[in-house]
């Protein structure tokens, strides 16, 4: 398997899964700006989205969107228990990657951290935003996880919220998530993966603007 990736970009809710697995994988760093793959090639040719994440398989077909991908990963490794294998409780799972991917991801940080996107866009995502937070807010209260044990939705979930940050999103309003946010990140796949990631966007952060990186 392998998983082309950005660093702390959606795609880390793949790593953390398959670190979740004890799973291995050859990881390929993706510059979504440039598109390019760090071995020089050009990432339009994988995936003609040009975005991460996007998983090789062993038979060479590629696997492209984070729900596809999770629970693909999941399936692969059912020992892990990272996906309801069937009943009413695999749907609740598809539900929450539908609703991390488009309520969340596209609909309030995407506007929140796309360069391109104006004032209009960003006060429209800002709004969106307490809704979304609320629901989670409700339905995290009393419960570890989005479903009864760690999931891959809880990996694309605390991938997501780690944006907030970057984006100024304060979520103290909403403490019960602010607090399972805070919990994820103690699991050592959380940990593991958000060390790593941190230290290749920091990377790739200092070649984009050496000038910045020697003056910190
Ligand atoms: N619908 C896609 C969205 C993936 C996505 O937005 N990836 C971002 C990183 S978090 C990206 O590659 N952005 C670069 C671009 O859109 O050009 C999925 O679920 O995989």
């Amino acid at each position: 398997m392998e998983l082309y990736f950005a660093p702390l970009a959606c795609s880390m809710a793949t790593r953390i899964s398959l670190y979740e697995a004890g799973a291995g994988a050859k990881f390929h760093q993706v510059d979504t700006k440039s598109k390019k793959v760090d071995d020089g090639s050009d990432y339009w040719t994988v995936n003609p989205m040009g975005q991460v994440p996007a998983l090789r398989l062993d038979d060479g077909a590629l696997l492209t969107e984070n729900p596809a991908v999770l629970l693909y990963v999941a399936d692969q490794h059912p020992q892990a228990q990272l996906a309801p294998r069937d009943g009413v409780q695999r749907y609740e799972l598809i539900k929450w990657l539908s609703f991390v991917g488009t309520e969340l991801h596209k609909v309030v940080f995407n506007p929140l951290l796309d360069r391109t996107s104006n004032d209009g866009a960003k006060t429209y995502a800002r709004e969106k935003a307490k809704a979304r937070f609320d629901v989670l807010e409700k339905h995290l209260q009393g419960r570890e996880f989005l479903l009864d044990r760690f999931t891959v939705a809880d990996a694309y979930l605390t991938t997501v919220l780690n944006w907030a940050g970057a984006t100024k999103v304060d979520l103290k309003p909403w403490p019960t998530l602010l607090a399972y946010h805070k919990r994820m990140h103690e699991r050592p796949s959380v940990k593991k993966a958000f060390g790593e990631e941190l230290a290749l966007y920091q990377q790739a952060q200092a070649k984009a603007t050496p000038e910045k990186a020697a003056a910190t």
